[in-house]
């Protein structure tokens, strides 16, 4: 019998940073609870947490370097895997120049803090500008935004869901997400609390969501025009004299301009397009206005959409001009332990945006990174600059892009394609070398993006749990090891851990947090208190003044102005996404513990539309779009609204290894999605509002 140990731990899976209790022996997890007196969670934990265990003995887990030998992936030493990868990835450069190797990062790389200290070495090294990750099928809205108005793409603007007396929720399901660029968890107890202390969350969305239901007012909105809704709102604040800028008053430019442009986004010209009442909107922002305090929340469904940046930009304009931004109970800033911020800052930097175009259709490039949307095409198109091999790391485009199909064949064209993964999934059988990867329990954890992004500042660091197999590497030495190599370094550098001692002592608590204290925390975890005002000090604009009328939001109103509903005959029906509480993106599904029961995978659409298409619940229907066509199961529900329909967004695993009981069942929505449809301003994938048809399979 071996001795039980006991651990706090985050649950790095999504962004809610839940405090967990892990029970463990030598060889096993015992039991997976939540940490009832976690500052942050307060004793909310999800289905996925208990998963954890599930990562890391999964039988279809890569635990050895794969080399595909004549169509046959065979283990290979670590020694033989380095060699292989260097000797390909030099070789398709030295031929085609830099820009011929890529890399992709997915969305578990923002969770794994010793991936996000060494991914940068690995860029460097490869030293191409394309460079590709799931920002752009997600938030890189919020970041553009936040270049243009606050100068920094990392200074995001959080709801203060702890104090607010109003909140209002944009294309956001956090009940199921657990809150995205908002670290909430357990938002449905937030929501309890902010009705029982008088205040309200009204949700927009076109689907009566989960966070819909518990709000209780739910505003049913016509896929991709939110901006519209957000603009008549700020119309509506200006028209009725309710602007009041509060302590922001001298950090604030742009307010005759703002002005100006919202002049035609009247309540009626935003009814039209909303399928909202005029009189719901004006005393929506009436209300919004008066209230003892108010936040807008724009998130997903808002930034996945043709008008993505044009919905951050007015979402942040709405909270300014009403008096509710960098203040209790509007949209603040965090002041985290790891200070993210200040470690990339851009005082006195001059940059011009977007920062490059893309080669072949022109797409903006921010942060560093081309819109996932457009590397299909750069592996496709040939001439100087063309993709010849393509690194991914903890990622699968062929399930989580638009066209995840065309992605899927362009992999065949490459030279050479490598990813750090831990499973043969869609993406990864393209490749002709896998590197498997640690998971959460085997690696130390301490939250270096979200933390930016809490409701509330906290801190918790802790340890490994297991040894990986095989003696494998950690996944930030794999990272690390390929970069050396690939640059002719001679040392990888230091452990996260070292990394972390070192760089706490400088963020926003000095020496208050420390590595030590926070293993030794009584309670898992350290609570710094509720988020304070301090944007003042903080913009890093050229000006030092929040821009609340930046030239290239401006500039994109025509185009919002030129928008039609969706009149297509061909396909007259508008896709929309949605998330589950079971399953994470597309990397959970092999869970039996998450997947066990009925097929999720389904089309929801309403009852109207069910009966004009003859189809009736759970008959298997086709639902095609200009780029591709599947066929699922219809699920017959008034959540959606008429003319609308939805697909969740992570299934499809169609390949060898994943080897779950829904598989030969599910398809992936990304088979339709169309990579042609974006938001210009930022390049973001626009997963929604997606024209298609639907009828009896
Ligand atoms: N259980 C679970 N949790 C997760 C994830 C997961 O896969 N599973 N994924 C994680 C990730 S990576 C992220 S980014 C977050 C995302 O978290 P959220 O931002 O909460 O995203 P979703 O849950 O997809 O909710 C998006 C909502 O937008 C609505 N919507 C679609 N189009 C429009 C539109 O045009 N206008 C409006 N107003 N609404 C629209 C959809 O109906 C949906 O309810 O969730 C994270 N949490
Ligand atoms: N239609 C539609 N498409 C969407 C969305 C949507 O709402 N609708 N949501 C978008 C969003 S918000 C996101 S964030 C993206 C996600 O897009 P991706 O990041 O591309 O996809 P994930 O499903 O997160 O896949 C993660 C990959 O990492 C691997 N993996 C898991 N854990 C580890 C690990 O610890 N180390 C390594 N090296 N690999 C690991 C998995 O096997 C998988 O291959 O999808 C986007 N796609
Ligand atoms: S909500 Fe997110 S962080 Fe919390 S337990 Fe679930 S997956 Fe983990
Ligand atoms: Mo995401």
């Amino acid at each position: 019998m071996s001795h039980e140990k006991t651990q706090f731990r985050t649950c790095n899976i999504c962004e809610a940073m839940c405090g967990l209790v892990v029970r463990y022996n030598d060889s096993d997890v015992v039991s997976i609870k939540a940490n009832p007196d976690d500052p942050l969670s307060r004793g909310h934990i999800c289905p996925k947490a208990v998963a954890l265990q599930d990562f890391r003995t999964d039988p279809d887990r890569v635990t050895q370097p794969l080399k595909k030998v004549d169509g046959v992936f065979q283990p290979v030493s670590w020694e033989e895997a380095y060699d292989f990868a260097v000797e390909q990835l030099t070789a398709a450069q030295k031929t085609h120049g830099k820009d011929a190797a890529a890399i992709y990062l997915g969305n578990p790389n923002a969770h794994k803090f010793g991936n996000l200290l060494n991914l940068p070495k690995l860029v460097k090294a490869l030293g191409t500008v394309n460079r590709y990750s799931s920002a752009t099928a997600d938030q890189i809205p919020h970041h553009v935004t936040s270049i243009h108005m606050l100068g920094h793409p990392m200074l995001i603007p959080v709801p203060d869901v702890e104090r607010t007396d109003f909140m209002l929720i944009l294309g956001g399901n956090p009940v199921v997400s657990n809150g995205s660029m908002m670290t909430a968890p357990g938002f449905g107890r937030r929501m309890d609390e902010i009705k029982a202390r008088g205040g309200r969350v009204v949700v927009v969305d076109p689907r009566r969501t989960e966070t819909a239901k518990k709000a209780g007012e739910h505003l049913p909105i016509r896929p991709e025009t939110d901006a519209y809704l957000l603009l008549a709102m700020i119309h509506e604040v200006f028209a009725s004299g309710l602007v009041d800028l509060g302590a922001l008053n001298d950090n604030v430019k742009g307010i005759e301009a703002l002005q100006a442009a919202v002049l035609p986004f009247t309540c009626e010209v935003a009814a039209q397009m909303t399928g909202l009442e005029a009189s719901q909107i004006s005393q929506l922002a009436q209300d919004f206005s008066k209230a003892g305090s108010a936040v807008s929340y724009a998130r997903m469904g808002a930034s996945t959409q043709s008008f993505g940046s044009l919905c951050q930009w007015a979402s942040n304009a709405l909270n300014i001009v009403t008096g509710n931004f960098d203040r209790a109970g509007g949209a603040m800033f965090t002041t985290p332990a790891l200070d993210y911020v200040g470690m990339t800052s851009r005082k006195g930097q001059q940059r011009s945006y977007p920062e490059k175009r893309s080669r072949v259709s022109g797409q903006p490039l921010y942060n560093g990174e081309f819109p996932i949307s457009v590397m299909a095409e750069e592996m496709e198109t040939p001439g100087e600059g063309q993709i010849k091999s393509l690194i991914t790391v903890a990622g699968n485009p062929v399930l989580t892009a638009p066209n995840g199909q065309r992605i899927a064949k362009a992999l065949e064209g490459l030279d050479f394609m490598m990813s750090i993964d831990i499973h043969i999934n869609d993406t990864t059988r393209h490749a002709d070398l896998i590197l498997p990867a640690t998971v959460a329990l085997e690696e130390v954890v301490y939250d270096m993006v979200f933390h930016s992004f809490a409701v509330r500042n906290t801190a918790a660091f802790a340890e490994a749990i297991f040894e990986p197999p095989n003696n494998n590497p950690q996944e930030w030495q794999v990272i690390a090891q390929l970069a050396a190599r690939l640059s002719g370094a001679n040392s990888i550098g230091p452990s996260p851990r070292q990394v972390l001692e070192m760089l706490l002592p400088q963020g926003f608590h000095g020496k208050d947090v420390s590595v030590d204290g926070l293993l030794t925390a009584p309670i898992g975890a350290v609570d710094l208190g509720p988020l304070v005002p301090n944007i003042q000090h903080r913009l890093e604009t050229p000006d030092g003044l929040i821009d609340l009328a930046p030239d290239v939001f401006l500039e994109d109103l025509p185009r919002l102005l030129a928008f039609e509903p969706q009149e297509n005959e061909a396909f007259p029906l508008l896709m929309i996404g949605r998330r589950q509480v079971r399953s994470h993106n597309s990397w959970t599904q092999n869970s039996q513990r998450l997947v066990k029961g009925r097929n999720r995978c389904t089309l929801q659409l309403h009852p109207k539309d069910a009966y004009r298409l003859g189809i009736s619940d759970s008959q298997d229907v086709e639902v095609a779009s200009r780029v591709g066509e599947i066929t699922l199961p219809a699920e017959v529900t008034d959540e959606m609204m008429p003319g609308v329909v939805s697909i969740p967004q992570g299934w499809g695993q169609s390949n060898t290894t994943m080897g779950n009981a829904t598989r030969e069942l599910t398809v992936s929505i990304n088979d339709l999605t169309d990579d042609s449809r974006m938001d210009p301003v930022s390049g973001n994938a626009a997963f929604n509002g997606v024209p298609v048809r639907v009828q009896l399979a």
